[in-house]
């Protein structure tokens, strides 16, 4: 195939404004405007407000380019635009090529008619789609609503496009447009690719693939069509009709490596190479199983993902889009973001459907780092129209989608929607009215979007929504943890004490979050110096959720004794954070195999702000981040009261062989001093949770005098493959007498191999709880934060920086923290 890519340089115009500046496609209206000073950056301070009005306009992008004779000799050239977002009128050489209307499709129309030699013109009118939406309200029968957030364009439902750059409660109301996928001419004469879908069946004798094209021919011919998988081979010849043609092909091969998700093996891949005429595809396939598994039991209705019919306990996080203004979203953002979720032990990713189906490299680095993706239908938190037209455009959109992505070996489940079950019966139209607003669910949740997954990915669940109960069942998830896969938000949204984690018995828990404040240097991106105050004007205009910031302060008050200074409330909230979902995880762990599956809400952050993210915008691991490190890791212990008041320490594994264990328990109160230490060995069998020791409440009391208020339990495990640590207070910290403890620091460069990482030696004259590291406006990673140090023994971190720095420039900028010292 010849290709002249339209990548690069555009005029980007608004007649209305007399406004035209240089722009990139891919790229989006914002991004450009930004770049030519026109608005300024909308992530600091209010500024978000001066670019509200760039969403309500049209605009146009122009450029000349050359076409060559060769080029205008083929049979048949298109252009391919993808993630056009959204409502556009194309035009080559001031002749309408088409009108589209849907961001998630990848457009190709012909356009050899209004080709000419040597310079031509492309112009691509975008309108407002928060123009278009507000029409098209005003044309529904009856009103189609959708959740609401402070700052928000619209009607969003009715449009095509990325559902939170209408606002969100935990981003800014970007009504960007523009081009953010590839853009290219492309001709041919005979055929082109247009997807390619697979399909593997594995038994003793290998792994049968299936492999199935769909190619358009523009001439009928003898073809030769050339697949390779790895090394095994099969060219052949075939004969194409003028138009649309499937050539299904079959490659079997024998002893396969298998794909396996992180932290069971190594993620192989293969190259599947398919040859079609003069048009080439190239994908890397992972050779593996996966089954979806949401099956009536005692305890109501399971929901467990199997790969390589292995039970994998899922550990993970929701995705959102990596910044809210796409020309930022590059394949190196979404590579670290993705490491650092495979870093903490993550073996599942959560595309939620507020967002957009992600990028090809997205999906790429899936593949190679085992992560298994859940992905969501782009719809969210909302009804929507189910009218023809709509129906139609949303069909083209899951069709693409569904063969664009049906290959994918990270690729676990497809789920229709996040949340649309919940609020059908929370607005009060569907309250007066249920009918046309549940036979619309219907037809579009089951009818387009469930038929779509049935036809062209047969293999994989269509999940209805997220959560629900499983296919078919209506009930509500959010409520009843019996049953599929639950939104748990009792926590943060009702203001229930953390202990109401412990309460919940989740079969799935797929959503689950906790907010903290963005770390230091991320606060002073976005603020001037009297803005540095949890209060402050742009520290509320950055909370979304509508009490965020108070609720946060609520909980210090509930839990902690209060902390000193704007720096110990950002430290605080990020311990805070990171003990909610931990006091969660621990718990649904423990509760395996009834609980299959945790995805805390959310990974990242599409721009700096208070939110539930566990990665700040920008790459930092928040406190958070390293605490799912450790509690993510595939030995974990923990401790927790038992019924009739007993101190139960268990240990969760997914390894899948058994362990022998070394487990210390360790009575010790503030001052350091051990009341009581044990140490035994246990054996830890595979994939599984056991309690593997009990205390009496009996035991403690005769050892210390109040002893809630003086101690805490400090527990260990070691094995040949990996160790566990855990502290547990028997009441709130508020409640402790805690004793001030200093805390050294040494630190050496790392001369072992020059690599420029930093060794951190860490002492304490007296037990210090969550200790953190922090290093403002250096990027990279301390191996381990977040700890005690038990007076007793040093700790040894890792710092890790992303780019070279000196000694000194790290030794002044590291701050540490610890719980005692965040009060005066
Ligand atoms: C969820 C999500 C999002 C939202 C989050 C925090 O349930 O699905 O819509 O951002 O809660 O409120």
């Amino acid at each position: 195939m010849k290709h002249i890519s339209l990548r690069g340089t555009w005029i980007l115009s608004n007649e209305a404004h007399g406004l035209s500046v240089a722009a990139e496609l891919p790229g989006d209206t914002h991004s450009a405007l930004i770049a030519a000073g026109v608005i300024a950056d909308p992530y600091y301070g209010e500024q978000e407000q001066d670019a509200l009005w760039v969403g309500q306009e049209d605009w146009h992008y122009e450029r000349e380019f050359e076409v060559d004779e060769t080029f205008l000799n083929e049979t048949s050239i298109f252009i391919n635009i993808e993630n056009l977002d959204t409502l556009a009128s194309i035009f080559l050489n001031g002749e309408l090529v088409a009108h589209t209307q849907n961001a998630f499709v990848r457009y190709r129309f012909e356009v050899k008619p209004l080709l000419r030699l040597g310079e031509n013109h492309i112009c691509i009118k975008i309108h407002s789609a928060e123009q278009a939406a507000k029409k098209a309200a005003t044309r529904l029968p009856y009103n189609i609503p959708h959740m609401g957030f402070p700052v928000q364009s619209p009607h969003r439902n009715l449009i095509r496009k990325t559902q939170c750059h209408s606002g969100w409660d935990w981003g800014p109301c970007l009504m960007v447009s523009g081009v953010y996928g590839d853009i290219y001419l492309g001709a041919v004469s005979l055929v082109r690719i247009e997807h390619v879908l697979i399909s593997q069946t594995h038994s003793d004798a290998g792994v049968t693939v299936e492999v199935s094209c769909e190619v358009e021919a523009v001439a009928a011919g003898e073809v030769v069509c050339e697949f390779t998988l790895g090394e095994v081979n099969l060219k052949e010849q075939a004969f194409l009709q003028i138009g649309s043609n499937h050539i299904t092909r079959t490659l079997i091969v024998t002893n396969p490596r298998l794909w396996w998700p992180n932290g069971y093996g190594e993620a192989y891949l293969y190259d599947l190479r398919v040859a079609i005429g003069t048009d080439s595809t190239c994908q890397r396939v992972g050779l593996r199983t996966i089954e979806v598994r949401s099956e009536s039991d005692a305890c109501g209705r399971s929901l467990e993902f199997l790969v390589n019919g292995v039970p994998i306990f899922i550990k993970g996080a929701n995705w959102i889009p990596a910044d809210a203004l796409p020309q930022r979203i590059t394949p190196e953002t979404i590579n670290d973001l993705l490491d650092s979720a495979t870093h903490a032990h993550m073996n599942m990713i959560r595309v939620w459907g507020g967002g957009q189906y992600e990028t090809d490299s997205f999906y790429d680095l899936c593949d190679q780092k085992g992560l298994l993706v859940w992905q969501d239908f782009m719809f969210s938190c909302a009804l929507y129209p189910a009218n023809s037209d709509f129906l139609a455009n949303v069909h083209l959109e899951a069709e693409f989608q569904v063969k664009r992505l049906q290959h994918r070996t990270c690729l676990a489940i497809w789920c229709g929607n996040n949340e649309n079950i919940g609020v059908l019966m929370r607005f009060k139209e569907p309250k007066a009215n249920p009918y046309p607003y549940t036979i619309d669910y219907d037809r579009l949740n089951d009818g387009v979007l469930g038929s779509i997954v049935r036809r062209y990915d047969p293999s994989r669940m269509f999940w209805p929504s997220s959560p629900c109960g499983g296919p078919g069942d209506f009930s509500d998830g959010w409520h009843n943890d019996s049953r599929g896969d639950m939104h748990f938000w009792g926590v943060w949204a009702r203001g229930e004490p953390f202990e109401n984690y412990l309460k919940i018995s989740p079969r799935f828990c797929s959503e689950f979050g906790y907010q903290s404040f963005p770390s230091l240097d991320v606060v002073r991106s976005f603020t001037n110096n009297d803005q540095q105050n949890v209060t402050s004007p742009t520290m509320e205009y950055h909370q979304r959720n509508p009490g965020g910031n108070a609720r946060i302060l609520e909980n210090f008050a509930r839990y902690f004794r209060f902390p000193s200074g704007f720096e110990n409330m950002v430290y605080l909230s990020q311990v805070q954070q990171g003990i909610a979902i931990r006091t969660a995880v621990e718990h649904f762990r423990r509760l395996r195999p009834t609980c299959m599956g945790a995805l805390y809400w959310q990974l990242n952050d599409v721009w700096p702000a208070c939110s539930w993210s566990s990665i700040d915008y920008g790459g930092k691991w928040k406190l958070l981040h390293y605490m799912a490190k450790q509690f993510y890791a595939p030995l974990l212990i923990s401790v927790t009261e038992e019924d009739g008041g007993a101190t139960g320490i268990w240990i969760s594994s997914d390894l899948l062989q058994e362990e022998t264990a070394i487990v210390t328990v360790r009575l010790i109160d503030f001052s350091g001093t051990i009341l009581l230490s044990d140490a035994f060995s246990v054996h830890v069998a595979a994939a599984t949770s056991q309690c593997i020791q009990t205390y009496a409440s009996s035991e403690w009391t005769s050892l210390a005098e109040s002893l809630p208020s003086t101690t805490f339990l400090h527990v260990a495990l070691k094995t040949a493959v990996g160790t566990s640590e855990n502290s547990y207070f028997f009441t709130h910290y508020k409640a402790c007498t805690l004793q001030q403890s200093h805390v050294v620091v040494n630190i050496a460069c790392n001369s072992d191999n020059n690599d420029n990482t930093f060794v951190l030696t860490l002492t304490a004259d007296r037990p210090a709880f969550f200790v953190a590291l922090d290093v403002e406006g250096i990027r990279g990673q301390f191996s381990d934060n977040v700890f005690t140090l038990t007076g007793s023994e040093p700790k040894t971190i890792v710092f890790t920086p992303k780019t070279a720095i000196g000694l000194e420039a790290f030794r002044s900028c590291l701050r540490v923290y610890h719980l005692r010292d965040s009060y005066k």
